[in-house]
Parts: structure tokens; C-alpha cells; sequence
């Protein structure tokens, strides 16, 4: 199932119940914002290549789970939301989540769409009795015209974690990041406002809660290789996310953790 959201200036936001993952955003007056990849298939039962995906209880492979935890690959249920340009989905432990991760959750992911920012809120609430710890992210696939034409902004001087040297402590040096090869990092205690500038556009990307933020590119021999990623699929997408990774979250019985990130888009020239 999709819900389409729609704010009063006419921008627009498609999720799919499966995983409660952005597909499409498009704000008023400017293009699709998400990558979303042509070759992913719908209904597989398996999370889009693209939009935002939510990670929960861990981040990559970092722990016993299946990669990414189990969140991307549920359906949520959409909880009424009475606030116009805003959708509501919840997950909560079942039969299957406790089998791997012996925990009782409530997940709640909030959608907002207004103007030409769009808002996702992942709220984690614990409703069980003893304590857990998660890692989590939102792993939004950001579209872009050209890789070759895209810089990031914000990082310099913060640590990261690259994996794809596995180097697990460099210093960013760079005001402005291009990617020209594969690029996989974890950057810790990340600034909470990041930019992405292409020659017309500029993305301001604002995180609360989630220390961390992911910058990933796969490049060509990667994107290739992915049976979901359709041809050429890197140049055309960045993924952004804000993450809380290094300190993994700890949760007492009836606390609540809330993380978001807000993207606002603005084109900066007509060429
Ligand atoms: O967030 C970056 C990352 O962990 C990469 O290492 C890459 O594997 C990516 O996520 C996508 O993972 P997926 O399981 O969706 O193919």
C-alpha cells in the first residue's frame, strides 16, 4: 500500500506501508528530490532501492541481526493523523521481531511535508521491562543530476569511521566533499546541519537526535552489481544519512528516544 501526502502549496510525498519508506518527494516548483531506482521491483516483500528506508535496531552489519535490522522489512500500519500534509506509521514487536531481538518496541514514524522541507521523526518508545540498546538511521537516497557535479558540505574537521578501507578513525579535511569513487563513511558526532549543493540547487539536510550521519556512494562496479540498482544508478543518487551509530542508544522501560531529519530544498540558479 502507498500513501500520498499533499501539503496546501501543492508539494508531495508517496510512502509505501512496506518498511514506511519515502519514495518520492517532490516539493512546489522543483523536481523529485529522492532517488528511487527504476530496476527496484514493487511488492517484492523487500525494501526499495531508494527513498528513505528506516534502519532499526542496527545499523549495517554491525551486530548479529540481518543487515539493517528488521524495520525496512515489515509492514507498518498507518496510525490517523489529523494534521494536514502529515502521515503517521507504527511498528511494533511481533511474533517474527522477538525471535531475533527479544524486545518490546514501539516504532513510530512521522512524515511532514510543508513548504519545501520534508521532516521524517523515527520516535522509539521501549514497552517492555528491561532495558535494550539500537543503532538505527535514516537512510535517505538523495537524487541528484550529476555525482560528478555534487559537493557536501559541513563535515570538515569530523571524525569518521571509512568503510571501505575499514580505517576506523580519519579527520575530514575537506570544506567541500566530491565524490569520485566509492565512498562509505560513518561520521561521528556529525554537525547537525549538512549541506548538499549541486550548480542549481542546495539541499540543507537538519538532524536532531542522531549524532551520526552516513555518506554513501557505491560507484560503478558496486551499483553493477546490485540487482536493484538500475543501470548507471550511482550518478544519479547520494545517500545522506543522519544515523546514531558510535553510541548505540540505550533504553529503559517506558523511555522514549526521538530522532529526525529535515530537508529543505531551494534552487539556487535557472542553469
Ligand atoms: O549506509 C551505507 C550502507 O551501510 C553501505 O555499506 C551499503 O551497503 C548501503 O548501506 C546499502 O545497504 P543495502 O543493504 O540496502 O544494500
Amino acid at each position: 500500500m502507498i500513501t500520498s501526502l499533499q501539503s496546501e502549496d501543492g508539494a508531495s510525498v508517496q510512502i509505501v506501508h512496506h518498511g514506511a519508506q519515502v519514495v518520492s518527494w517532490i516539493p512546489a516548483g522543483l523536481p523529485e528530490q529522492l532517488f528511487l531506482s527504476k530496476s527496484a521491483p514493487l511488492d517484492s516483500g523487500k525494501p526499495l532501492r531508494g527513498g528513505v528506508p528506516v534502519i532499526f535496531p542496527q545499523f549495517s552489519d554491525l551486530g548479529p541481526l540481518t543487515k539493517h535490522g528488521f524495520a525496512r522489512n515489515l509492514v507498518w500500519h498507518e496510525r490517523v493523523s489529523e494534521k494536514p500534509g502529515q502521515a503517521e506509521f507504527e511498528l511494533r514487536d511481533n511474533d517474527a521481531t522477538r525471535a531475533v531481538w527479544p524486545h518490546a518496541f514501539l516504532l513510530v514514524l512521522t512524515v511532514t511535508v510543508s513548504d519545501a522541507a520534508l521532516e521524517v521523526e523515527l520516535a522509539v518508545n521501549n514497552t517492555g521491562t528491561t532495558t535494550f540498546e539500537f543503532t538505527a538511521a535514516l537512510h535517505t537516497y538523495l537524487r541528484v543530476d550529476h555525482i560528478d557535479d555534487v559537493r557536501v558540505h559541513g563535515l570538515r574537521d569530523t571524525h569518521y569511521r571509512d568503510s571501505v578501507s575499514g580505517a576506523a578513525d580519519c579527520v575530514e579535511a575537506e570544506d567541500s566533499i566530491a565524490i569520485r569513487q566509492q565512498v562509505d563513511r560513518v561520521y561521528m558526532n556529525a554537525p547537525s546541519l549538512l549541506q548538499l549543493l549541486q550548480p542549481t540547487q542546495q539541499t540543507d539536510i537538519c538532524s536532531t537526535g542522531f549524532a551520526d550521519a552516513v555518506l554513501w556512494n557505491p560507484w560503478r562496479a558496486l551499483s553493477d552489481a546490485m540487482a536493484d540498482m538500475e543501470s548507471g544508478g550511482f550518478q544519479r543518487m547520494v545517500c545522506l544519512e543522519s544515523a546514531v551509530i558510535a553510541q548505540p542508544v540505550r533504553l529503559g522501560p517506558a523511555e522514549c528516544w526521538r530522532g529526525s531529519q529535515r530537508l529543505h530544498a531551494r534552487q539556487t540558479s535557472d542553469q
